[in-house]
């Protein structure tokens, strides 16, 4: 290999992911956030049965009983919420929206915690205080004078607890719309539209217990050793039991190569380490449902090989479980070799490999995150990867199934009490005879119907219970000017961001009180409740003072909207909020999965929803579980253009999804700066640009204006040929808002076809 010339802030990392420079990087969040007396107290209480919820991931914790579970990235979330730095009025007079919106994300949000309900002043382009009556008494107005309900947005970012998610759902639907984009849908919702069809269920299958069981794992599109960071401890003992690990994912990604386990004093004081993958493969941006058409193919080969004994394919679980089988078959044979190989980077060798591994395992879990479902077929990626499943029976049996690795730590639970643009007859049903009002049934926007409702100037209002949408969406140079056309936005947040700086004709800003916080009600201090990505519900308690005391709790900012905007409103508002196990008995009232659900919660570790298909009940119209054809190989029209490569937006290790918590990326060897695309080196010298230079990219799709982004530095890394990687939510302006797959509305975050060229 040529040596590279040095380019600022780029060094190979050649470490394990964990071991000492997670331990580094957590003392230094520490440091940099909060007292470190009062930081390891609260850093203790994270996930324990008495204490709060990490607000970082969704991943599970041993029935959330175990001791205290080291987590780098889960420190980063829980000090950021805990700093001691704060943004108050006084903060606001010295810096008008203009200046603020020069800062950086970064410095935004590291500003410190919101600690008063501000208002936006026109005159002064400053946010100034307001009391919490008056705010709600001007949202109700603006909300009053609306002349359909179906003008308003009620978006949900999923770190809302149930009991906050579920007040939200009831205010919109009471108020007249179910128009509710949410973070899910620029997210799991693959998984979500895409499963129920497959096997009648939109969630995981699996438990934490099933990878104690399990002897493969096929991990496709996601990155643990930074957003799911718990999840190492599960793959390092599954590693350590000698399970193969088989990673499809166009990074070479360090924690899925080798992780040393900061809990693990041998492996710390010896600087040892697992190997986590067993073998690695390096499939194309936007490969995968090629690469499993082949392993299916693959299999199917394996199955018809004359003189095997054990059967390869569950023929008996086909027969009596599921339906399209032979519409399959039929599909993958006249599947051709050359093709899948084309389409996925991969070799057939070595996906025959992988068919092989998976006909000698018994228990088959697969893992999955946002490199299968951001895509304009994400909901197809998903139903390969369940069928894959299918054809050896792998669902419904101890140490099987299906793994959607969750985004936020509530982004499920948000779903299950009620946040959905498409609500069933059912729940519309219960709602009406709970409280005695019609809900509207008509579907209302997920994200991007309600931004593209937004920037034609249908939409007039929007309220957000957390996150940053407008960063969080593609292509700002629509999405920025919409939203200062509103006539008013509302923002129930913890720290400030750029979508709260997109002042429209009114802006509010309400601040919350977060997971970590003391919740005090009229009955005494409450509790909230979540939903992990393996459906165990529990409950969650903060636990240090509030930063400010002007904070309410999300559910009280929803009870005094809904209050303010519905003066004959058929629900007890204010009752509700003073005691939440009322709000959980109205949970309860409309969704009968929680059953008891006052009781099951304070039960330490709490209870899981029922999940029919790990039964075998399969909720889907035929009653069966399905198979379900992906339709060629491709998912990006094809350009007929060998300089075309596909792009694909990723998250460093030192960010929470707009939030960044610092410019390092250290497995990835970025350091001090985000303004980076990993190429491979190959492509680099095929289009005669150098590591280092400075580039310009732009989108490649028929039909489209191309969208630009100017002024990147092209890196080398070790990424399939044919792919590009680089951060969002720096590259979003390179995703058209147009471009996302048209069942489950997901922006093609994770492919775009570009083309990139030397800076002009
Ligand atoms: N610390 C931290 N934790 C988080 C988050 C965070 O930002 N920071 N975000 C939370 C949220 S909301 C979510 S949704 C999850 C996200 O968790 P992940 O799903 O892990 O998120 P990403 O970093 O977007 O991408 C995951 C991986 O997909 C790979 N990839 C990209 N394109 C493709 C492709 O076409 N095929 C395949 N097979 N792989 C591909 C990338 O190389 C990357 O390793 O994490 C949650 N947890
Ligand atoms: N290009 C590209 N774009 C993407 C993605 C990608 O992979 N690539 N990923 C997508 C995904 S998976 C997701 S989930 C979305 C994320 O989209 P969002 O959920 O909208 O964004 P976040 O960055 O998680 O939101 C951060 C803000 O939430 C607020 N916040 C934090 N904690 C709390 C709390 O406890 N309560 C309240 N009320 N507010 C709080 C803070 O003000 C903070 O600034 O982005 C999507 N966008
Ligand atoms: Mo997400």
């Amino acid at each position: 290999m040529t040596r590279q010339r040095p380019v600022p802030g780029i060094k190979r990392y050649n470490a394990p992911a964990g071991g000492w420079g997670a331990l580094k990087a957590t003392a230094k969040a520490v440091r940099e956030q909060m007292d470190a007396s009062e930081a390891a107290v609260t850093l203790f209480r994270t996930n324990k049965p008495d204490g709060f919820d990490c607000p970082g991931c969704a991943w599970p914790d041993k029935e959330h009983t175990s001791t205290f579970q080291f987590c780098e990235n889960g420190a980063k979330a829980v000090t950021w919420e805990a700093t001691k730095k704060r943004v108050t009025p006084e903060f606001f007079a010295e810096h008008a929206v203009s200046e603020l919106w020069n800062w950086t994300d970064y410095e935004l949000e590291s500003a410190g915690r919101l600690t008063h309900p501000v208002a936006y002043d026109r005159a002064s382009d400053r946010y100034k205080a307001i009391s919490w009556e008056d705010a709600f008494q001007r949202i109700g107005a603006v909300l009053r004078a609306q002349q359909d309900p179906n003008h308003v947005e009620f978006y949900t970012s999923g770190r809302a607890s149930n009991e906050a998610a579920f007040l939200y759902q009831l205010f919109a639907r009471e108020y007249g719309t179910n128009n509710f984009p949410d973070c899910s849908n620029m997210c799991h919702e693959a998984t979500s539209v895409g499963l129920p069809q497959s096997i009648g269920l939109g969630k995981g299958t699996v438990s934490l217990e099933d990878f104690d069981h399990c002897d493969l794992i096929l991990s496709f599109g996601h990155n643990p050793g930074t957003n799911h960071p718990r999840m190492m401890g599960t793959l390092h003992e599954c590693a350590k039991r000698g399970v193969p690990i088989i990673v499809f994912n166009p990074l070479r990604e360090r924690a899925l190569e080798r992780f040393a386990d900061p809990q693990n004093a041998i492996e710390m004081s010896t600087f040892g380490y697992a190997n986590i993958a067993s073998s690695y493969y390096q499939v194309k941006v936007g490969g995968d449902a090629a690469a499993l058409k082949g392993i299916m193919k693959a299999l199917l080969a394996l199955d018809r090989t004359p003189g095997r004994n054990a059967p390869v394919i569950d023929h008996a679980f086909i027969a009596e479980h599921t339906r399209g089988f032979e519409a399959l078959v039929a599909d993958l044979d006249a599947t051709a070799w050359a093709d899948i190989e084309a389409a996925s980077g991969l070799e057939r060798g070595a996906l025959e490999a992988v068919a092989s591994a998976y006909a000698q395992a018994n228990a088959t879990i697969i893992p999955y995150g946002m490199g299968i479902t951001q895509h304009t077929k994400g909901t197809d990626n998903v139903q390969q990867l369940a069928n894959l499943l299918l054809m050896r029976g792998q669902i419904g049996k101890p140490g099987a199934g299906i793994c959607p690795l969750r985004g936020h730590s509530n982004v499920q639970g948000d779903r299950t009490v009620g946040i959905t643009e498409k609500p069933g007859a059912d729940m519309l049903a219960r709602i009406e005879a709970t409280f005695g009002f019609t809900p509207p049934a008509e579907h209302g926007h997920d994200a991007v119907a309600g931004m593209q409702a937004i920037i034609a100037g249908q939409s007039k209002v929007l309220v957000c219970l957390g996150g940053n949408l407008a960063v969080a969406l593609p292509d700002p140079e629509q999405c920025f000017p919409a939203m200062a056309e509103l006539d008013l936005a509302v923002h129930i947040a913890t720290k400030l961001n750029r979508s709260h700086l997109l002042v429209s004709k009114e802006a509010i800003i309400l601040p919350c009180l977060g997971r970590t916080e003391h919740d005090i009600q009229p009955s005494g201090p409450q509790i909230v409740t979540v939903e992990d990505s393996m459906s165990m519900v529990h409950s969650s308690r903060g636990k240090l003072p509030p930063v400010s005391e002007y904070l309410r709790s999300e559910p009280a900012i929803i009870a005094g909207m809904a209050a303010a905007t519905l003066p004959h409103s058929k629900v007890p508002w204010l009752e509700l909020v003073e005691d939440y196990d009322r709000i959980r008995d109205m949970i309860e009232a409309v969704f009968p999965d929680f059953q008891d659900f006052n009781t099951r919660v304070r039960v330490p570790g709490g209870f899981r929803l029922p999940l029919p298909a790990t039964q075998r009940i399969w909720k889907t119209p035929s009653g069966k579980a399905e198979f379900i054809i992906f339709k060629g190989l491709n998912e990006d029209p094809i350009v007929a253009d060998g300089a075309v490569l596909r792009l694909t937006t990723i998250r460093s290790h030192d960010q929470y999804n707009t939030t960044i918590y610092g410019l390092d990326d250290r497995y990835r060897g970025v350091f001090g700066r985000r303004d980076v695309v990993f190429i491979h080196m190959d492509d680099l010298a095929a289009l005669n640009i150098q590591h280092g230079d400075a580039i310009d990219i732009e989108t490649a799709l028929p039909a489209q204006t191309p969208l630009r982004l100017s002024g990147f530095t092209a890196i080398a890394h070790n990424i399939a040929r044919g792919s590009i990687a680089a951060y969002y939510p720096e590259a979003n302006g390179l995703v058209p808002l147009t471009y996302h797959d048209p069942q489950s509305g997901t922006p093609s975050y994770k492919s775009v076809p570009v083309r990139i060229m030397r800076h002009a």
